[in-house]
């Protein structure tokens, strides 16, 4: 019983904190969790997945609930335990430039604590105020700066997890090399929640960078865009370039009542942050570019408060855009073959009527990965052989069709599509040494009897 566990205040079952827990912010069906647990103690979770594995409980992992693929929806009478009472940032280590903390950690949180100590936890995005350390390590959160920091995978030095057999791990303990055969601590990442439960992280911390700058260009051909970047790419330290397309801009500048800072006219548009030191040598690339009208319009920021107004306009988007409740993917594909993917989607998804967006663009094109969220066909029949014309192109290319959003509940089916058969059943191999009884989130990722 889980009154065994749990004092009765870290128990909740009625109704609204079963739709508050039971799912992430992007799942609009409806959920059925069993009850929600707050676990206090590692000591409980210990208990909580001894007890699931004897009484066959199913247990569904919840952090910030900022995920975008369903992972953390609870449909199948699961007990969600939910790690917000074990936030506790342990240690910031300013020689080893580290941090460890529970995994109910906020990112902000981390982002700030290293920052009192005049050192950087770089992985951020839009979500960070609510987002937990835990959820981005199960998902290796992504964000806006992997171009020149990598993913959450990137800083993770350690972890310790309790697996789907009850087995405490301490994975990797901290260190900076270690070359002990398979590393395990990075099959936890990215793993979903379907393989343990995080309990504490440890993380690389870094220096400050020098003063950045922050660059909006426009531009009217994905062509030119891309031109552009390939000038800089090798000659300017890139710390982010993200890209949006018109519709994007328009509903942030509607949703926040916002003037553009340039024509918001042109087809695309791009976020460039560098080192203020290399101004002058980007400037010039952008004069040269806009006299051959390749680029249509550029703003640059000249104090800190337009940096985070020039931010605003791409890290909003995602906000903006869901009254439309939109198909959200979030898909990756080599360089090489971005200018033709960008085509393809343009026919695929073309209006019958132009005067309404039918799509919004937008995403990390410093790391090949293009978020496409797509206003929902009235007939479904349309908008699923349209989804299998993205994919076939897709798999054609060798992309995937998660980039940095996990697979989780949504995408289960085109991850079968497009994943190996061999690379999947190995999956579920691990999956089965780790958690033999499927207690740990199942259903997510796939489902074992497949
Ligand atoms: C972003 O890059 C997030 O803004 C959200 O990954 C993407 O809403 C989306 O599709
Ligand atoms: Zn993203």
């Amino acid at each position: 019983m889980l009154s065994n566990i749990f004092k009765i205040e870290q128990i909740k079952y009625d109704d609204n904190s079963a739709n508050e827990y039971g799912r992430d912010w992007t799942y609009k069906g409806s959920v059925n969790p069993k009850a929600i647990v707050f676990p206090s103690s590692k000591e409980q979770i210990k208990e909580l997945i001894s007890f699931a594995n004897k009484d066959n409980e199913k247990i569904v992992p919840s952090g910030g609930r900022t995920g975008l693929s369903w992972g953390a929806v609870a449909t199948q009478n699961e007990i969600v335990v939910s790690m917000e009472k074990l936030n506790s940032i342990t240690n910031v280590d300013n020689e080893e430039k580290s941090l460890s903390c529970q995994a109910g950690a906020i990112t902000q949180n981390i982002q700030n604590a290293a920052q009192q100590q005049n050192l950087l936890y770089p992985v951020n995005f839009a979500s960070s105020g609510s987002s937990h350390i835990g959820g981005n390590v199960a998902t290796n959160a992504g964000g806006v700066k992997v171009i020149k920091y990598g993913s959450t995978r990137n800083w993770v030095s350690s972890l310790s997890v309790i697996t789907g057999n009850g087995t405490e791990l301490h994975l990797n303990k901290g260190l900076k090399k270690n070359n002990s055969a398979y590393d395990l601590r990075n099959l936890f990442i990215g793993s979903e929640g379907t393989l343990g439960l995080i309990t504490d992280v440890e993380l690389h911390l870094c220096k400050n960078p020098p003063k950045l700058k922050v660059l909006l260009v426009s531009f009217n051909e994905f062509e030119s865009l891309q031109k552009f970047f390939n000038k800089i790419f090798n000659q300017i330290e890139l710390y982010a370039f993200e890209f949006f397309c018109k519709n994007s801009l328009c509903a942030v500048l509607e949703k926040f009542k916002i003037k553009p800072p340039l024509s918001p006219e042109m087809n695309f548009y791009v976020i460039v942050e560098f080192e203020a030191v290399e101004s002058e040598k980007l400037l010039e690339i952008v004069e040269k570019m806009y006299g051959e009208k390749l680029i249509r319009d550029a703003v640059i920021a000249s104090s800190e408060k337009q940096n985070l107004e020039l931010w605003g306009l791409r890290e909003n988007i995602s906000e903006s855009i869901a009254i439309f409740n939109p198909v959200k993917y979030d898909l990756s594909i080599k360089r090489q073959h971005l200018n033709s993917f960008i085509k393809e989607i343009k026919h695929i998804f073309k209006n019958e009527d132009s005067s309404k967006p039918s799509y919004f663009l937008f995403g990390h094109l410093g790391d090949n990965n293009i978020h496409l969220n797509l206003i929902p066909e009235p007939n479904k029949d349309i908008g699923s052989q349209k989804e299998k014309r993205l994919f076939d192109f897709l798999k054609r290319h060798n992309g995937s069709i998660s980039a940095e959003h996990g697979i989780g509940l949504l995408k289960k089916q085109s991850f079968k599509f497009m994943n190996n058969k061999n690379e999947i059943d190995l999956m579920m191999m691990i999956k089965k040494d780790f958690d033999p009884n499927n207690i740990m989130n199942p259903g997510k990722i796939f489902d074992l009897k497949e």
